[in-house]
């Protein structure tokens, strides 16, 4: 069943891949179109599905899947100095070591103030081993503000997709950025900044601007429940308040979870960004079980808000 609202699918419409616009008022009887398309796929096979859909990799998801420590791709890393690159401080590239299923998305992740790489490194490998390159970084200084983390994050996505030694592993019309605390800021800022980003997803997120309005990027806010450098009643809930009600957006507040959560492994901040990923950097409606209907509260979850379904 087709809950988000459906692209074109790039290639359905004008056969070449091409950056797509988020808005989803722009489509009326186009959408009623796919969606009758979309409601065949369930019958075919994954082959017939990746046929469909260009951007899909693995095989199908299941809550195991994308609960585990790692996904179906074994991965491989490459550190990235300072020293070889301008407009962020470097980082490291982990992404899937065969190149047997094509190019794959790509995600920059930008620590938070005062920290490094190393503070959200969990993510490098568990995010890469489902499918997409990604690159964690070190910003300039440990205290560059949320503006200048955001100008980081596309220097690095430039320097992934036209320079690095993976450029040609990476398809870069499907890109995404994410990040914690004031890197969570910049993703924002990151979003805002460049409408063609894929994914957005700001992790318990500090900026001094609680609007956002101009994002057109799919946005997936991440808060915590005892935060208190963030709070989300002054951060990560008018973040997402504040985004387009037409846009594909959701907000995750973690149940008994902090400022810093997000720096060590989490299955909840893992499976919903698989799947955020999964859906809007590669158009895999497979995902969609996970985000819609919107997940309960839990153990983990102390409040899940999102729009879906807008169609259905
Ligand atoms: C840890 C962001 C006034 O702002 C703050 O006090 C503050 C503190 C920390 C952070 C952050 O990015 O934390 C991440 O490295 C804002």
């Amino acid at each position: 069943m087709q809950l988000f609202a459906r692209r074109p699918a790039s290639g359905a419409t004008s056969g070449a891949p091409g950056p797509r616009s988020h808005r989803r008022r722009r489509y009326g009887a186009l959408t009623a179109g796919l969606a009758a398309i979309a409601g065949l796929t369930t019958t075919l096979s994954p082959s017939a599905g990746a046929a469909e859909n260009p951007y899909e990799r693995g095989p199908a998801p299941t809550t195991a899947s994308i609960e585990a420590s790692r996904g179906p791709y074994a991965v491989s890393q490459a550190s990235v100095s300072s020293l070889s690159v301008t407009g962020f401080g470097g980082g490291t590239i982990y992404y899937p070591t065969s190149t047997a299923d094509g190019t794959f998305g790509a995600v920059a992740i930008s620590p938070g103030y005062t920290a490094r790489q190393s503070s959200i490194a969990w993510l490098g490998p568990r995010l890469a081993s489902q499918g997409f390159v990604v690159f964690t970084i070190d910003t300039n200084t440990t205290s560059d503000q949320p503006a200048s983390r955001g100008r980081q994050l596309l220097a690095a996505l430039d320097y992934l997709t036209e320079r690095s030694s993976v450029r040609t592993r990476i398809d870069a019309t499907r890109l995404g950025v994410m990040g914690h605390s004031m890197g969570g800021g910049g993703a924002l800022e990151a979003a805002k900044s460049r409408p063609s980003l894929q994914a957005a997803i700001p992790l318990t997120a500090w900026n001094l601007d609680k609007t956002w309005p101009e994002i057109e990027t799919p946005t997936l806010v991440v808060g915590a429940d005892g935060d208190s450098i963030a709070p989300v009643s002054s951060h990560s809930e008018p973040f997402y308040q504040s985004l387009p009600s037409s846009l594909d957006r959701a907000y995750l507040e973690l149940n008994n979870a902090s400022h810093f959560t997000p720096n060590s492994s989490n299955t909840t901040i893992a499976k919903y960004s698989i799947s955020w990923l999964k859906r809007f950097i590669d158009n895999d409606t497979r995902y969609e079980q996970f985000l819609c209907p919107l997940p309960r509260p839990s153990l983990t979850i102390e409040e899940y808000r999102g729009n879906c379904p807008h169609t259905s």
